[in-house]
């Protein structure tokens, strides 16, 4: 089996430190971590997702090859930076103000970093101004933003509004969580709604035009 294909079979099983001593051995053997990363990481993250998608694998499973994928990406990470690979787009993802649930966001950021996007994780019970400020200051592409309590889930509205007050109508904003529907999304005026990790993926994706 070709280094590549062992990577995306390591992957997709989850073997955290098999990865890493793959990435390591593609790196020895001159590969490009360009190419480590779109053949071997994001190629295994992509089979991860499908399955999720067809519900052949689930949430446990998903966790695990994403650990193993993020082993693999630690490791390139540094020559990507320094090389200055471009991502498909910066993404800020959080849960929403007054939310402790970072479950679902955790996967959600995941498989976005597994699909080449550069992820900054803000966490939980991220507030209203931390989601703006960050979208000023990072030049993100896209909030992302993640809400399980029908609480909670309002807070996404003043995001948005926050972002349009300070003129940052060219940032797209993506919102999930179990209570989140297209409905509310449609009337919040978010750019986006995903229902799933893949499909936040995919949603991500097409926002950019990718
Ligand atoms: Co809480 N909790 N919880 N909880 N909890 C729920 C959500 C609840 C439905 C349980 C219930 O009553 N049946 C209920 C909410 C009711 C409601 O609002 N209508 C609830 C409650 C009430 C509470 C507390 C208030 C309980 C209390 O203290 N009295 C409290 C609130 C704390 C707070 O946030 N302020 C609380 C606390 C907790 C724990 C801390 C114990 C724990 C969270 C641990 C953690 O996240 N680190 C917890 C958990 C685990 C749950 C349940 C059991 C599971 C949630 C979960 O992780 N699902 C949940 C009941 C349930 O759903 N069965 C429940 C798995 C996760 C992968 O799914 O997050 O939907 P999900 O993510 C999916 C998609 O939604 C989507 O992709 C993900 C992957 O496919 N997605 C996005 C998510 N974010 C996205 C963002 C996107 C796009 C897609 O774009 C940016």
């Amino acid at each position: 089996m070709q280094v590549f294909e062992q990577i995306v079979d390591s992957v997709f099983k989850g073997e955290a430190e098999e990865v890493t001593r793959l990435t390591k051995l593609a790196l020895a053997q001159d590969i490009s971590a360009q190419d480590i990363l779109n053949n071997g990481l994001v190629a295994g993250m992509d089979i991860v997702s499908e399955k999720f998608k067809a519900n052949e694998i689930f949430i446990p499973e998903v966790l695990v090859s994403a650990r193993a994928m993020k082993a693999g990406m630690s490791i390139i990470r540094p020559i990507l930076a320094e090389t200055n690979i471009e991502a498909l787009g910066k993404v800020a993802i959080g849960s929403i103000q007054g939310d402790l649930h970072d479950i679902g966001k955790n996967i959600v950021g995941m498989l976005l970093e597994g699909a080449g996007f550069e992820v900054i994780d803000l966490g939980a019970d991220v507030t209203i101004d931390r989601f703006i400020q960050t979208a000023q200051n990072e030049n993100v592409d896209i909030i992302g933003m993640s809400a399980l309590l029908t609480t909670t889930m309002i807070n996404m509205k003043a995001v948005i509004e926050g972002l349009k007050n300070a003129g940052l109508k060219g940032v797209k904003v993506m919102i999930g969580g179990a209570p989140v529907t297209q409905t509310f999304s449609d009337q919040i005026g978010a750019d986006g709604y995903a229902d799933d990790a893949s499909r936040a993926v995919d949603l991500a994706k097409g926002l950019l035009g990718r």
